[in-house]
This record gives C-alpha cells, sequence and structure tokens, in this order.
C-alpha cells in the first residue's frame, strides 16, 4: 500500500537486515547544509543554482519520502567584505548585517527554500562555539602562535589588515594600488611594498610596522588524517575530491592556515571565555567560524523554538552516528569544506558528526560571461522574482544544473525551456486533460469503461521511469533527475496524444472515460514527482485535483488509482505562462547593462 508506516528509525548496522524484513525503505535522518551565502548583497543566480537550490531539491525530496530531514542555512557575516558592505552603506555593520539578514530570509523564501532555520554566522550561539573550538584545538596543540611584522596605525589605534591600506604601486605608479594587489597592473603586493601608504579606515599616513602574534591552525599536522578520509570516499563527485586532493598534494602540500584577522568585526579571540594574551582587539578569520555555524545554526534552531534536540544531529555520542550528512557548495567553497573545516572538526578530537557527501557545482555563466556581483553582470534574485514566479527559475537552473562543467544563461535557452517543458509539456497537459473532461463528462472522474492494454502498458512505463527518477534523486544528479521528471510528464503528453480520448468518444464513450480516469490520476502523481523542483506549481495541480495527504508513490499503480471514480476536481488556473519573444528581448536588455 502506498501509505505503510516505514518501521521506526534502525541503528545504522541492522540497516540492511530492517530493509529486508519490512521490504520498503528504511527512514534515515538527513541534515543537509548549502554554504551560507555573504551578506554582503543579494546573491546572483549563479550563486542560488551552487548551493541553495540543489540542497532545497535533496531536502524536499527525502521529506517527501519520508525522512525526517533538518535543512540549515544561514547568512555569513563577519570578515572585510562585510565591513565594508557597512561602509558602503553609511550603516553600522550590526546593523547592516541584520537588514541585510531580513532580506536575504525574504527572498529564500520567496524561491521556496524550504530551510528549517535560517541562521546568522554573528549568533552568540557561534561565538561560543567558536571560541569554544579554538580552545579545543589549543589544548590538542594544533594551534600555533606566529610573531608578525605587520601594519598599524597610530591614528586608528589598530593595526590594518592588508586590504586596509592603499598608496602608490611600486611596479606601475598607479596611486590607489590596495595592499594586497594593484588593480591596475594585477601585481601582487605586500602593504609594505607601497609608495606614500595611508590607511583607507582614516587616510591616515602615520603608518608604521609594528610586531605582533597571530594564529595558525596547524592543518599540515592533520594531513594524513585528512589524506585517509578523503581518499575514504570514493563515492563523491569527482570535483569534489580532485579540488580536496590537488590542496593535499599540490606544491607544499597542506599549508598551515592564519585563523586571526585585525577586525572589529568578528568573533573576538578567545579560548573558551578565557582571554587570549596578545590577541587583544583581534577576531577570527571569517572562514574559521562560517562553518562552525553548520553546528551553531541547529542550536539557534532549538533556541528559536524550532526544534528540542541539536546534539542527536551533531554529536556522535548523542545519536548523530545515524545522521546521513549533506553538503552543497560552489567548487571555490571546496577546499574549506573538505579540508579546513574537517581539520577543525577531527582537531577537536571530540565526537562531532563528519560530513558524509559533499555535492559540488560548477559556475554558471551569464550570457557570453560571468555573473558579477562587484559589476552587478546578471539576475539577481531579488530581479528574479520580480519578472516571474520562482518555480520557472527553480526548473531552469536545476535542469541546466553545472554538474559536469560551467553552464551558461541565456535568456533564449530560458525561454525555450520554459514554453517547452513547463507551459508545452506539463501545463498543456493538465489543462487539455481537465477542460475535456469537464466538456465531455463533468468535473468528476468518471466512472465507466475498463482499462485495455494502453492503459496498463503507460502504468508499466512510469513505474520504470519513476524508479529512474528516483535513482538519480538519491544521487544527487540533479540534471539527470529534471531529464527523468521531464520525461515522466512527456509520457502522459504523448499517451494522450496517441489515444486521443476526443476521437475514441465518438465511437466508443466508455473508452474516452477510462483513457480520461487515467489521465487525471497523473496528475496528482506528477505533482509529487515534480514538488521538489516546482513545489508552487504541484501545489496548485494537488489542490485543483483536491487531493489533500498525497504520499510519495512508492507503488506507482497504486498512486494512479488515487482519484476513484466520482472524485471531484476543478479545472485549474493556466499554471505556466509562455514567454513571449518581446518578453525575452526586454530582459535581454535590461539585465545587460549594470545594476544601479
Ligand atoms: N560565504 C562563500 C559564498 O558565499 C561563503 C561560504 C561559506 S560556507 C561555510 O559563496
Ligand atoms: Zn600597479
Amino acid at each position: 500500500a502506498a501509505n505503510a508506516t516505514p518501521p521506526s528509525p534502525c541503528p545504522a548496522a541492522a540497516l540492511e537486515t530492517c530493509k529486508s524484513s519490512f521490504g520498503v525503505q528504511v527512514m534515515t535522518r538527513h541534515l543537509i547544509t548549502s554554504a551560507i551565502p555573504y551578506i554582503n548583497g543579494i546573491k546572483h543566480l549563479g550563486n542560488l543554482v551552487g548551493s541553495q537550490l540543489p540542497a532545497d531539491l535533496y531536502a524536499r525530496y527525502l521529506r517527501g519520502r519520508g525522512h525526517e530531514v533538518l535543512f540549515l542555512c544561514a547568512t555569513d557575516e563577519h570578515g572585510t567584505p562585510a565591513e565594508l558592505a557597512a561602509a558602503k552603506a553609511g550603516k553600522p555593520v550590526a546593523e547592516y548585517c541584520a537588514e541585510m539578514h531580513e532580506v536575504q530570509a525574504r527572498i529564500a523564501d520567496g524561491f521556496g527554500l524550504s530551510f528549517d532555520h535560517f541562521g546568522r554566522s554573528s549568533s552568540t550561539q557561534n561565538k561560543v562555539l567558536t571560541q569554544h573550538f579554538a580552545a579545543a584545538l589549543y589544548d590538542q596543540g594544533l594551534i600555533e602562535e606566529v610573531e608578525q611584522r605587520q601594519i598599524y596605525s597610530e591614528t586608528d589605534g589598530r593595526f590594518l589588515p592588508d586590504r586596509y591600506v592603499e598608496g602608490t604601486c611600486p611596479n606601475c605608479g598607479f596611486e590607489d594600488a590596495r595592499g594586497d594587489q594593484c588593480d591596475n597592473c594585477t601585481k601582487q603586493l605586500d602593504p609594505e611594498d607601497l609608495i606614500n601608504p595611508r590607511s583607507t579606515v582614516s587616510g591616515a599616513t602615520d603608518l608604521e610596522m609594528r610586531a605582533t602574534k597571530h594564529l595558525f591552525l596547524r592543518q599540515s599536522q592533520m594531513k594524513d588524517k585528512l589524506d585517509t578520509w578523503i581518499n575514504s570516499k570514493a563515492d563523491w563527485p569527482v570535483l569534489t575530491t580532485s579540488i580536496a586532493k590537488k590542496w593535499l598534494h599540490d606544491g607544499d602540500g597542506l599549508q598551515d592556515r592564519g585563523i586571526t584577522r585585525d577586525l572589529n568585526w568578528g568573533v573576538p579571540v578567545k579560548r573558551g571565555d578565557t582571554d587570549w594574551p596578545g590577541m587583544e582587539g583581534k577576531v577570527f578569520y571569517v572562514w574559521f567560524d562560517a562553518p562552525i555555524e553548520y553546528i551553531a545554526c541547529a542550536q539557534e534552531w532549538v533556541d528559536a523554538g524550532k526544534g528540542t534536540d541539536w546534539e542527536r544531529w551533531w554529536r556522535t555520542d548523542k545519536g548523530a552516528d545515524d545522521v546521513r550528512y549533506t553538503q552543497f557548495m560552489g567548487k571555490d567553497n571546496v577546499p574549506f569544506h573538505t579540508l579546513s573545516f574537517p581539520a577543525t572538526i577531527m582537531g577537536s578530537s571530540e565526537p562531532w558528526k563528519l560530513v558524509d557527501y559533499i555535492k559540488s557545482f560548477n559556475y554558471l555563466n551569464y550570457d557570453g560571461g560571468q555573473f558579477s556581483t562587484s559589476r552587478g553582470r546578471g539576475v539577481f534574485m531579488d530581479q528574479a522574482l520580480e519578472i516571474l514566479p520562482a518555480d520557472y527559475w527553480r526548473w531552469w537552473l536545476l535542469s541546466h544544473a553545472p554538474e559536469t562543467s560551467d553552464a551558461e544563461f541565456t535568456w533564449e535557452n530560458f525561454q525555450s525551456s520554459v514554453n517547452k517543458d513547463l507551459a508545452d509539456v506539463l501545463g498543456n497537459f493538465i489543462s487539455r486533460i481537465t477542460k475535456f473532461c469537464r466538456s465531455k463528462f463533468s468535473e468528476d472522474v468518471p466512472s465507466a469503461g475498463e482499462y485495455g492494454p494502453e492503459e496498463h502498458a503507460l502504468i508499466a512505463d512510469l513505474t520504470e521511469r519513476v524508479a529512474r527518477y528516483q535513482t538519480a534523486m538519491e544521487a544527487m544528479e540533479v540534471r539527470k533527475s529534471a531529464a527523468e521528471l521531464r520525461a515522466i510528464w512527456a509520457a502522459g503528453n504523448e499517451y494522450l496524444q496517441a489515444q486521443a480520448p476526443w476521437t475514441t468518444f465518438k465511437t466508443d464513450p466508455d473508452k474516452a472515460a477510462a483513457q480520461v480516469r487515467l489521465a487525471l490520476n497523473l496528475i496528482p502523481l506528477y505533482a509529487v514527482l515534480s514538488a521538489p523542483f516546482i513545489p508552487t506549481a504541484a501545489a496548485s495541480m494537488l489542490e485543483s485535483m483536491k487531493v489533500e495527504n498525497a504520499a510519495w508513490p512508492d507503488d506507482v499503480p497504486d498512486a494512479l488509482a488515487q482519484l476513484p471514480p466520482g472524485h471531484g476536481f476543478e479545472v485549474p488556473e493556466v499554471l505556466f505562462a509562455k514567454i513571449t519573444d518581446e518578453q525575452r528581448d526586454e530582459w535581454a536588455e535590461k539585465f545587460a547593462g549594470v545594476r544601479s
């Protein structure tokens, strides 16, 4: 039966036994995190498809299959980019971050991103946990204090990070070269190379080199452990493991990493709640505290009253051994997730959950070039929702996800996918069959007639296709899943085209009734299968078919008998409008320029 209750979660060791004795899929607990977007602006569609959106697809799919899921994301709020963006907006950085967090949360909601909690890396929970990890790593001998000489500004009363020093480039004479690089001749610089250096904080020129200390995480000590761990992940995407291996083995191999910065905004450097001598005025590097937010976010989820127990998701001594943890991210974030964050977790020698699977993505380009946040090139999440509902974007982005190589967004391609897949195939199928039924029978599922060989063939075909779709979804093969789903929609259209109930009706109305009954039953099946991709349209499909608790079609023939003869429905509104050539051209022009 489609609604058979799955057994309660089995201990990992007994998993296989559970599977065979119950003969149904075993429920697992799934922890899913998406890379946490920087706070300093609204993300573009390339950012979205590289982490949050595929993570949402997977979370929705697993929930649909009855698994217990905890899906977390947050804003990444520390570091120089946040300070600079706040200064540009003329706001105190805490205020800027609070506002931008709300903006990003609202847009995420607009895209249907079904986070169980959307946290903030500037939370108290993350501060405490980051300081805790620093203490644990220190106790394990994995943090080294390193003496360095660094630029100090008397006027500002602080050490200046490289990017906070500007001056004349010694290479080309450009007057606004930054301490890390000259934007004119691209030469990599050290701040003491600059001629007439000045502070970008105040413009002060009374700068001097002073001795200071920074903390380094001794990742090199953990190289063998990380190497063994990465090598054990034979099932991970090549994109993920190849990046990890490159960082482990190229050049000098895994470098120790500076984890402190001279900034006002961030997690103050402490060992637990004890002050750290020599670290006054310093904060942890943003990439040290950002992944720790994955854990802190679960605490925030509990503290917000949405959950009751974060430890069973994160502590292997408290039940998290049974959790399967999957991370989603763009390829530029892979080194931090395959090496640095695992070094933090393993190095602590505490029983924290390590990631089980890392799904990474290449880049999405925009119309012959790159999306660019700094230049405002491409479509940004807020703008996308202003012109079309989320499902149009979700479908295009996921069905063109940059999995095996970079992908490209063009308006022609977007128009043709939306018009073909969503309007012509799925939308047209639904409107055609519901309207035909209303005009020849009524807005009730007709009861006459029996299924013949064609109907049984379609049911068998769909049974196979649904199994293939599930396999692709389980494997997080996003494009392939979209292709399987599209083929499932197309199978219904082809059946309708071949059987043509409008013709059958003239000679054999009972046979036509049976054809219509099966076709109508495809709608709730399609809705449930499509919900991870296009949740809003899926919900309105179920609503017009008056189906309340639609379950995953564990048994396809059963699911196709969901709407019994006499079941009332309503012809739905147009599900997807086609994109006209005029719209396409107008948008192409509008987004070619620079965002103001
Ligand atoms: N904030 C980079 C990004 O927004 C970074 C990810 C952090 S994941 C812990 O792509
Ligand atoms: Zn230069």
